[in-house]
């Protein structure tokens, strides 16, 4: 099996030595320190190998042609970079927003990448997007980078960054909001199988006052208040939507004022219209928590922000709809414990992803680390919320690294109490980390859900 991380050496599988017997007084520490590298050997090479279901991402299947962003200018114009070129720019936002891609990524490479060192990790990601393509970035030539990929055709570039990210399913943020998206979903076409859905419905919770015209002109009769006739055309339309573009399960960003129960219409609608559907349908609700939208509107898509939500709210969805499935990442650092802790309480809350600003190793180290401690394996550590393909590449090896660490150390201290991991007890685990306990969470029934 490929070795995603690779750099072509090849690391020799071994069976997990009996550890640490030097504690006990059996094994001498040079034996000891050559069977903990083993493990360490061994864990790198399973979680590089193992193919990894990327569970929440903005990027499309082909067919929807444009939507689908790849290429040096699209990652250089990601909205993490331009937040942070922003910082080196003494040009108006106007000014730069009318600029062609090219332009922007022209003045993005010559801000983070020449003018300072790209330390940061959406830099970072960059260059090792480009160094496991083959490319020599250290020639700082964009021109020459450009031509590169000018030669690639879409779907065997699909290919090639599903390969080095080691990915076998990217799932798509699907919105029938989007009219680009909308239309091609209308017209119909044959679905790539490494591509799955995701039904989004931000803007039916959070503004209902301008979608509820929209659902009227789409043929569902609904009022601005919520009575039972409008509630049953919101229903219709979920499972319209959810037939249509056949969703493995439906979700929502939310800001860090969302509580439940509240007398608002994003917390009215979940409870009457979105979450009965979901346990008709047994489809999981993913809960993304904690994004401030727009704090500076100048900066577009890069404008949103981070504050600590109520966790209290997600407490309260858990208890009271045990037959309900919360699939649940949080934004802000300081919600990170609490939502550990809620994960032991109830089993209908699976945790996925280091979301956004949270996905920068020294984050992502600590939260993936409590994460493992507090909660064990039932759990999904990592999503990549790539928005253009190429990324991929970068978030998956630069998670695969990280989350590889975290497992060594585990493993190792495992090894201390005398408990050593089989091979495929490894491999087993990883599987479950990169997609396994996602499936089975989804696939689960309803049942009651408290501790016992
Ligand atoms: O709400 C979301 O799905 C977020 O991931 C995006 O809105 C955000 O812009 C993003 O790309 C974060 O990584
Ligand atoms: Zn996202």
């Amino acid at each position: 099996m490929t070795n995603f991380q690779s750099s072509g050496n090849c690391i020799l599988i071994v069976q997990p030595a009996k550890l640490f017997a030097s504690v006990r007084g059996n094994m001498d520490p040079a034996k000891a320190e050559s069977a903990k590298s083993q493990l360490a050997e061994q864990v790198q090479k399973i979680v590089a190998s193992t193919p990894v279901s990327d569970i929440h991402t903005h990027l499309y299947d082909p067919a929807f042609g444009q939507l689908l962003l790849w290429g040096i200018d699209e990652l250089l114009i990601y909205h993490y970079l331009v937040a942070e070129a922003f910082r080196y720019f003494d040009i108006p936002y106007e000014k730069f927003w009318s600029l062609s891609k090219e332009q922007q990524a022209d003045l993005i490479w010559d801000a983070l990448f020449l003018r300072n060192s790209p330390i940061s990790e959406a830099c970072r990601g960059v260059l090792t997007t480009l160094h496991a393509l083959g490319l020599d970035a250290n020639k700082r030539d964009l021109p020459a980078i450009r031509k590169w990929f000018a030669n690639w055709k879409v779907d065997d570039y699909i290919t090639r960054c599903m390969e080095l990210g080691g990915v076998k399913t990217i799932s798509m943020t699907n919105s029938p909001f989007d009219d680009l998206e909308r239309a091609v979903w209308e017209k119909g076409f044959a679905r790539d199988p490494r591509f799955t859905t995701a039904l989004r419905i931000d803007p039916l919770l959070l503004a209902w006052g301008d979608t509820a015209p929209l659902l009227n002109r789409w043929g569902y009769e609904v009022g601005v208040s919520l009575n039972e006739k409008t509630i049953s055309q919101v229903r219709r339309f979920l499972a319209d939507w959810t037939r249509k573009i056949n969703a493995r399960y439906l979700m929502i960003s939310l800001g860090p004022d969302f509580d439940f129960p509240a007398d608002t219409f994003a917390a009215r609608l979940l409870d009457k219209a979105v979450l009965p559907h979901c346990r008709e349908t047994g489809l999981p609700m993913a809960l993304m928590f904690g994004v401030r939208r727009q704090v500076n509107p100048q900066l577009k898509l890069a404008g949103d922000g981070v504050g600590a939500s109520r966790m209290l709210a997600l407490e309260h969805l858990c208890a009271r709809f045990p037959e309900n499935k919360f699939l649940v990442t949080v934004l802000a650092r300081e919600n990170q414990h609490e939502l550990c802790v809620l994960a032991r309480k109830f089993r209908n809350l699976h945790i996925f992803g280091c979301w956004w600003f949270t996905n920068v190793p020294s984050i992502m180290e600590e939260m993936t680390r409590m994460r493992l401690e507090l909660v064990g394996l039932s759990l999904t550590p990592q999503h990549s919320d790539a928005r253009v393909l190429d990324q991929l590449i970068y978030k998956w090896q630069h998670s695969r690294r990280l989350i590889a660490r975290v497992l060594v150390d585990q493993y190792e201290a495992l090894a201390r109490t005398g408990w050593h991991p089989t091979e495929a007890e490894i491999t087993r685990d990883v599987q479950n980390l990169f997609g396994g306990a996602f499936d089975r969470f989804c696939q689960m029934g309803a049942r009651e859900n408290r501790e016992v």
